[in-house]
């Protein structure tokens, strides 16, 4: 169970280091992705007991149970860039990656309970077979450790086709739990649907974007009532 939920990073401050300008600006935007290497272009990756184990010293970068950064392969071709993310049977029920980000920059934000984050990932599979099953998860921290666990976003299985040609999107939002300082984001595949298949992820996507306050939800539900009445 414990090893479900573990993440990691350690390129994440010093690309950030690289493109300060750059990240200044896009940190300021609606839609930055807090994922670093969300495309799998960069080779380095770690474990998920390391992630897991260790947020701060593996933050930003990926941990896969078992798991390897590749180009094409089994006649797939990543969905974007040159590279991807491939998850082969780790036993039990999932096999499993995992990146841990600090998001106590958006204290203020997540405690006033406006947080919503999003979460996606594209998944493909080798063909010849139906019933690959992948999803993505968040998962919310009050700390830097596994054991300040708060929640998770919830996740629901997505059914991939038999079609290496074809990526399909995974994604969930969920409201940000009031004192999550670090998220982790899992992209999993279910061993028993995968066989001894590999699975593929690729453009990991992770966001955090304000949402009206419960007060202001009504007020906008009065609205389209109001409208509808108009019509
Ligand atoms: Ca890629
Ligand atoms: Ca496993
Ligand atoms: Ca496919």
């Amino acid at each position: 169970m414990h090893s479900l939920t573990r993440l990691l990073s350690h390129s994440h401050a010093f690309s950030c280091l690289v493109v300060s300008g750059a990240a200044l600006v896009a940190a300021a935007t609606a839609h930055a992705n807090l994922l670093t290497n969300p495309g799998y272009e960069v080779s380095t990756i770690t474990t998920a007991n390391n992630v897991l184990n260790n947020f701060i010293g593996f933050q930003g970068v990926w941990g896969p149970e078992l798991g390897t950064i590749t180009g094409a392969t089994g006649g797939v071709t990543p969905f974007a860039g040159s590279q991807m993310h491939s998850l082969t049977n780790a036993g039990g029920v999932a096999t499993q990656t995992f990146q841990a980000v600090d998001v106590s920059s958006f204290s203020a934000l997540i405690n006033a309970g406006n947080a919503q984050i999003a979460a996606s990932a594209f998944f493909n599979t080798v063909g010849g077979y139906t019933g690959a099953q992948s999803s993505v998860v968040v998962l919310f921290f009050s700390g830097a450790t596994y054991s300040s666990l708060l929640g998770n976003s919830g996740f629901g299985g997505l059914n991939l086709d038999a079609n290496p040609l074809t990526w399909e999107n995974r994604s969930v939002t969920s409201m940000i739990p009031v004192n999550t300082t670090w998220v982790v984001f899992q992209g999993a595949y279910s061993n028993a649907s995968i066989g001894n298949n590999p699975g593929f992820i690729d453009d990991a996507f992770m966001d955090i974007t304000a949402v009206p306050a419960p007060g202001a939800l009504a007020l906008l539900g009065l609205a389209g009532i109001v409208g509808r009445r108009r019509r």
